[in-house]
C-alpha cells in the first residue's frame, strides 16, 4: 500500500507534542493510520492546507478549579475541564465525565472522538468533552449538589445551547444534569433549556435520550450482524458495565432475541444463565446506587466473580456478543485473544475506545466484527441533538417518534461505515469506514471556513 509522507509526519509531530498524553495518541494513532489511503488521494492538497496539524489540534482547553464543602463540613478542591476540540459543523457537544481518572489526556480523547461520531450522526453539532477527577462514589446527594453547583458556577462561563452543550457520561446520569441546570438558570436568570441534554422529563428533557445510546449500539449491531448474514435471534451476550449504556444495551438485546449472560462493574462480573434479570439491576444500579455483587441477593443461584489480573472477569465468559459498555482499554490484546479462543462473532463498542489498537487488530484479523465507537454508541448524542431541536421548538416527540429517528440514524450511520470500507477497499473494516467518512466530512467543514 501507498504509503502517505505526509501523514507520518503529522502522527510524529503531534507523538512528540502529546507525549504525555496516552490516551489521546492512542486514538490520534488509530484515526490517521486508518485515514491513509484517504490522504494518500489529496496528500498536496492537505499537505498545502495544513489540514491534519488543524485537525488534531483543539481549538480550545478549558480548566477550572472546582473547591466544594463535603458533608462533614471539609473544604475539598477537585479540577474542572472543558476541551471544545472542534465546532466547525455546529456547536460544542459531548458529555461530562466524573471520575477519579480524569485528567487532561482522558478529555482530549473523548473530545477527539466526539467531534468525528457527532460528524457521523447527519447532525449539526461539533466536538466537545468534559468533567472533572471528582469521584461521585459513596457521596450524598447533597455533597453531590454541592460539587454540581461549584463546577457550574465556572463553566457556565464558557457554554450555551449556541456555544456548547453539556451532556452526561461516566458519572454523571439525570440528577447531576438535574442540579447542574438548576445552577445554570440561577446565575444567568435565563430558562434556556438547549444549554445542557439529558434533562429530566419535566424540565425539557427528551424521550428515549436515557434509553438511547445502548438502544442505538445494539441498533448498529444489527445492521452490521444482518449485513454479514448473521441472525441475532438466539445468539449470546456479555456486556462489560452496569450503567446507562449497559442496561439500555442489555434491554434491546433482550427485546432482539439475545441472551445476555453477564454484566459487570469495576469490582467483579455476575453471570446468570437463565439471562440477566434487568429489573434487578435498574434497582441496584439505578435507585440504590449499590454494586452488582448485590444481584446475588436476589437470585442466588447467579454467580459472582471478582476482577483480578489484566482481563475483567465478565470477558473470560463464552458469548457470541461482546458489549464493552464501561470504559477506555477494557479489551486489551491478551482479552481479545480469550474472546477469540471462545468463538466471540462481533464487538460493539459501547463506550469510548474500550478496544486498544493492538486488540482491534487482533479481532478483526480473526474474522470477529468490530462496531466501532464512534458509529455504534452515536445513538446517544444523536438523541441529544434530537433533544436540543425539540427544546428549539418548544415542542416534545413521543417515545415512538424518538425511538424510530435514533433507529434511522443509526442505520444511516452503518451505511456511512459501510460505504466508505467498501471504496477504499477496506472489506469490513468498520473502525476506517467509521473514521474515514468522518473525516470527509469534518474536513469540508473546515476547508469551507478557511483558516480560522
Ligand atoms: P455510567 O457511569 O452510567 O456507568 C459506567 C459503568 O462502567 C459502571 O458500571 C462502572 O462501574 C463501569 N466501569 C468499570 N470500570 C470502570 C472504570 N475504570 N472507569 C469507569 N467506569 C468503569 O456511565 P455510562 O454508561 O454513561 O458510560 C459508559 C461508557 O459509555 C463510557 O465509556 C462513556 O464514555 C460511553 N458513552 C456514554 C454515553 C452516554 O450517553 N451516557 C454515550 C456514548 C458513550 P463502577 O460503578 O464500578 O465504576
Ligand atoms: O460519549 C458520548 O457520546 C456521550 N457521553 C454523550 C454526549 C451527549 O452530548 O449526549
Amino acid at each position: 500500500m501507498e504509503k502517505s509522507n505526509y501523514l507520518r509526519s503529522v502522527l510524529e509531530e503531534a507523538s512528540a507534542k502529546n507525549a504525555t498524553e496516552p490516551e489521546f495518541l492512542q486514538t490520534l494513532k488509530e484515526v490517521l493510520t486508518s485515514l491513509e489511503k484517504v490522504v494518500v488521494k489529496n496528500e498536496d492538497y492537505y499537505k498545502s492546507l495544513s489540514l491534519l496539524e488543524r485537525l488534531v489540534e483543539p481549538e480550545r482547553i478549558i480548566s477550572f478549579k472546582v473547591p466544594w464543602v463535603n458533608a462533614k463540613g471539609e473544604i475539598k478542591v477537585n479540577r474542572g475541564y472543558r476541551v471544545q476540540f472542534n465546532g466547525a459543523i455546529g456547536p460544542y457537544k459531548g458529555g461530562l465525565r466524573f471520575h477519579p481518572s480524569v485528567n487532561q489526556s482522558i478529555m482530549k480523547f473523548l473530545a477527539f472522538e466526539q467531534t468525528f461520531k457527532n460528524a457521523l450522526t447527519g447532525l449539526p453539532i461539533g466536538g466537545g468533552k468534559g468533567g472533572s477527577d471528582f469521584d461521585p462514589k459513596g457521596k450524598t446527594d447533597l455533597e453531590i449538589m454541592n460539587f454540581c453547583q461549584s463546577f457550574m458556577n465556572e463553566l457556565q462561563k464558557y457554554i450555551g445551547a449556541d456555544v456548547d452543550v453539556p451532556a452526561g457520561d461516566i458519572g454523571v446520569g439525570g440528577r447531576e444534569i438535574g442540579y447542574l441546570f438548576g445552577q445554570y438558570r440561577k446565575i444567568r436568570s435565563l430558562y434556556e433549556a438547549g444549554v445542557l441534554t439529558g434533562k429530566g422529563l419535566e424540565y425539557g428533557g427528551s424521550l428515549a435520550r436515557k434509553e438511547a445510546t445502548g438502544y442505538g449500539l445494539m441498533y448498529y449491531m444489527r445492521e452490521m450482524l444482518t449485513t454479514n448474514n448473521i441472525e441475532l435471534k438466539g445468539k449470546t451476550a456479555v456486556i462489560s458495565g452496569s450503567g446507562n449504556v449497559a442496561i439500555y444495551a442489555a434491554e434491546k438485546a433482550k427485546q432482539m432475541g439475545i441472551k445476555v449472560l453477564a454484566m459487570s462493574d469495576s469490582n467483579g462480573c455476575v453471570y446468570d444463565e437463565n439471562g440477566i434479570n434487568l429489573d434487578i439491576v435498574k434497582e441496584i444500579k439505578e435507585v440504590k446506587r449499590g454494586r452488582i455483587k448485590e444481584y446475588l441477593n436476589s437470585v442466588p443461584s447467579a454467580k459472582y466473580t471478582e476482577n483480578s489480573g489484566t482481563t475483567p472477569a465478565v470477558y473470560t465468559i463464552k458469548a457470541d456478543i461482546i458489549l464493552p459498555c464501561a470504559t477506555q482499554n477494557d479489551i486489551n490484546l491478551e482479552t481479545a485473544k480469550i474472546l477469540v479462543a471462545n468463538g466471540a462473532i462481533a464487538v460493539g463498542e459501547g463506550a469510548n475506545m474500550p478496544t486498544t489498537n493492538e486488540a482491534i487488530e487482533y479481532l478483526q484479523a480473526n474474522n470477529v466484527l468490530v462496531a466501532p465507537a464512534k458509529a455504534a454508541n452515536a445513538g446517544g448524542v444523536a438523541t441529544s441533538a434530537l433533544e436540543m431541536s425539540q427544546n428549539s421548538m418548544r415542542y416534545s416527540w413521543t417515545f415512538e417518534e424518538v425511538d424510530k429517528k435514533l433507529e434511522n440514524i443509526m442505520k444511516n450511520i452503518f451505511k456511512q461505515c459501510k460505504d466508505a470500507a467498501q471504496e477504499y477497499g477496506l472489506g469490513v473494516n468498520y473502525v476506517a469506514g467509521a473514521n474515514i467518512a468522518a473525516f470527509n466530512k469534518v474536513s469540508k467543514a473546515m476547508i469551507a471556513q478557511g483558516v480560522i
